[in-house]
């Protein structure tokens, strides 16, 4: 074969690995400067990765350009979540094709039509997926994942909006709103936010934000809220107007859980920080306009067997209040990132080994332990903020799913954090207090029985000597609809349970009780009904002291309401 010379544009084809042939353009000023012999000596030499890639094993079973893209859509939607987008796994088992293809499509099939005893749902037989797509599903897990595009400065630049520049904001709070006393209410299927006033139980606005939006947090100085969707996006909400809506809003990837602000002395409001599930990365942002500024990718090696993770997510993001930092999870790799943002050009992270899967957590009573849950290990990272090491990994229960846990000082054993799980009906108490109670300190003190699994969320109050335990996920409904309440100064005695579904009386639907979050106060204790979406949902306030009913919020506008975020509370980790 002859090869053309260079010229001043010329096409230079060359053999890509696949033996094809690929054209490649070269610019002038590459044209001018060809590569010399010594260059060619130096760079040229031959790689030594395997051009095929996989051996030559069996073939994934045929489909149909329409059934791929159908069967991309159906993984998507259910499967991705707990699979991963490259099926490399997380709460659910590896799909990638080595496995897969060993397996072959009738086991596949099986799998997926009638689930397991391990949490994976029977897709055929609870009607969700046909027996056409369930066949389908089995092919094309037997295909290469097709991998989703990144999203990189450019992306987020071209969704970043300023919708009113700082200078054009209010110079002090415009409403008579009780800011401090405020709740950001996550209405997931309707992709917006409820602000409530936590003292006339009204509905102060409702705000659109991004798709089954998520969480929200609160800046440090309780101004600005920063609410999360699904979809990656993110509103940063103003407080201070007359009427408070969104000055700024950005998309940092494709799909996401996280957002944080950063809460250092000096740094207060500075920046915002957000965590995407895809592509696996966080970005940091300036605190008033959602500018982006520095994004850093999350993927590498897992800290147990230390094998390449193409796609370890961002989970709970905290920020510190012992350096300029954010403790950033890293799901899938199984560490901590702390990442300090005094000087976003020589960014600084130290990583801590925990264990996989981190998703989340919360401070200590102190807050300078921050105490997470390794899910997939059963186990409580504890990592010391102010040192920056690990400090303790402590065995609990199945599935540890605190949200960001319950502080308080069991009368036995001292300052304790709790969680509560997922996996089973247990809550595990902590000791948290290395100076006063040091043989306590990150170890179990004390186990409690709940009502049974599936729960999501715990939470007591400094000013409370309640603790109040979710069970929202639990195959019964009489559990899911209800909750436990301990007395922590009489912890022995057991559990009451509140029916506040019942109180709630709503009408069918699945009415599962989710998130205890306090008021600003400490007296007041509010739970979300969750209800279908084209189902009547509610808040129920309960009465700390009394445990009885305060208040039932019902209004045609709170769709699917999930999570509760007190201003006071989130702004300073009071949980
Ligand atoms: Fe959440 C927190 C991820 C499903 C309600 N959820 C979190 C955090 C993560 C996360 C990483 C910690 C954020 C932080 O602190 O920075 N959640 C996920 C998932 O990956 C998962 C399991 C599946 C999914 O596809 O999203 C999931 N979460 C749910 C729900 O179904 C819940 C119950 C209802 C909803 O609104 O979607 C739900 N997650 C919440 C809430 C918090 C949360 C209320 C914050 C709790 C808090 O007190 O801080």
């Amino acid at each position: 074969m002859k090869y053309p010379s260079v010229k001043k544009s010329l096409t230079l084809a060359i053999l890509a690995a696949t033996g094809s042939m690929v054209a490649m353009n070269l610019s002038a000023a590459e044209a001018k400067h060809p590569t010399s012999k010594s260059e060619e000596l130096y760079q040229g030499a031959p790689s030594l990765v395997d051009p095929n890639g996989k051996s030559s094993g069996p073939q994934p079973p045929a489909m149909s350009s329409e059934e791929f893209v159908r069967a991309k859509q159906i993984y998507f939607e259910r499967c991705a979540g707990c699979h991963g987008v490259l099926r490399k796994g997380a709460t659910g088992k590896p799909l990638t094709t080595d496995i897969t293809l060993q397996r072959g499509t009738g086991y596949l099939k099986a799998f997926i039509g009638y689930g397991s005893p391990a949490g994976m749902p029977a897709w055929g037989q609870s009607g969700v997926l046909s027996e056409a797509e369930v066949d389908l599903m089995a092919r094309y897990l037997q295909h290469e994942p097709p991998q989703p595009p990144e999203f990189g400065m450019e992306q987020m630049k071209a969704s970043w909006k300023v919708i009113i520049p700082p200078e054009k904001r209010p110079k002090k709070q415009l409403n008579n709103f009780d800011l401090d006393n405020i709740f950001s209410v996550t209405l997931r299927d309707a992709g917006q936010i409820a602000l409530i006033d936590g003292n006339s139980k009204k509905i102060l606005k409702v705000i659109d934000t991004g798709y089954a939006v998520h969480i929200s947090r609160t800046s440090a100085s309780g101004r600005y809220l920063f609410v999360i969707g699904r979809d990656a996006k993110i509103n940063l909400i103003d407080l201070w107007m007359k009427s408070p809506d969104t000055v700024a809003e950005i998309k940092i990837g494709m799909e996401a859980r996280s957002v944080e602000t950063s809460k250092y002395k000096g740094y207060e409001d500075k920046y915002a920080i957000a965590g995407a599930y895809w592509p696996p990365q966080f970005v940091i942002m300036d605190g008033d306009t959602l500018e982006p500024k520095k994004i850093v990718a999350t993927r590498g090696m897992t800290v147990d067997t230390q094998e390449y993770h193409p796609e370890p997510r961002v989970a709970a993001i905290l920020a510190s209040h012992e350096h300029p930092e954010f403790m950033v999870n890293v799901k899938e790799t199984g560490k901590v990132m702390m990442v300090n943002y005094q000087d976003l050009d020589n960014l600084k992270i130290t990583t801590i080994d925990a264990a996989p899967f981190l998703h989340d957590g919360g401070w200590d009573s102190t807050h300078r332990y921050f105490m997470t849950a390794a899910n997939n290990s059963n186990k409580i990272a504890v990592i010391d903020s102010k040192e920056q090491r690990l400090a303790a990994l402590v065995d609990v229960g199945k599935i540890p799913h605190p949200g960001r846990g319950a502080n308080f000082v069991d009368p036995k054993f001292g300052p304790v954090w709790a969680t509560s799980d997922l996996g089973d009906n247990k809550v595990t108490l902590i000791g948290t207090d290395p100076v006063k109670h040091k043989k306590n300190a990150w170890k179990v003190v004390r186990n409690l029985e709940g009502q049974g699994g599936g729960s999501l969320f715990i939470k007591t109050h400094p000013k409370s000597s309640n603790l109040y335990i979710d069970t929202a996920l639990n195959p019964n409904e009489k559990i899911s609809q209800s909750v436990a309440v301990f007395d922590i100064n009489n912890l022995e005695k057991g559990f009451e349970v509140l029916p506040i579904a019942e109180w709630a009386d709503l009408g069918e639907g699945p009415k599962r009780v989710v998130q205890p979050e306090y008021n600003k106060a400490g007296d007041e204790v509010w739970f979300s009904v969750w209800n279908g979406k084209e189902q009547t949902s509610a808040l129920v306030v309960v009465d700390d002291k009394t445990r009885k009913l305060k208040a039932v919020i019902k209004d045609k506008r709170l769709v699917t309401p999930t999570g509760k975020f007190n201003v006071y509370n989130t702004m300073h980790d009071v949980y």
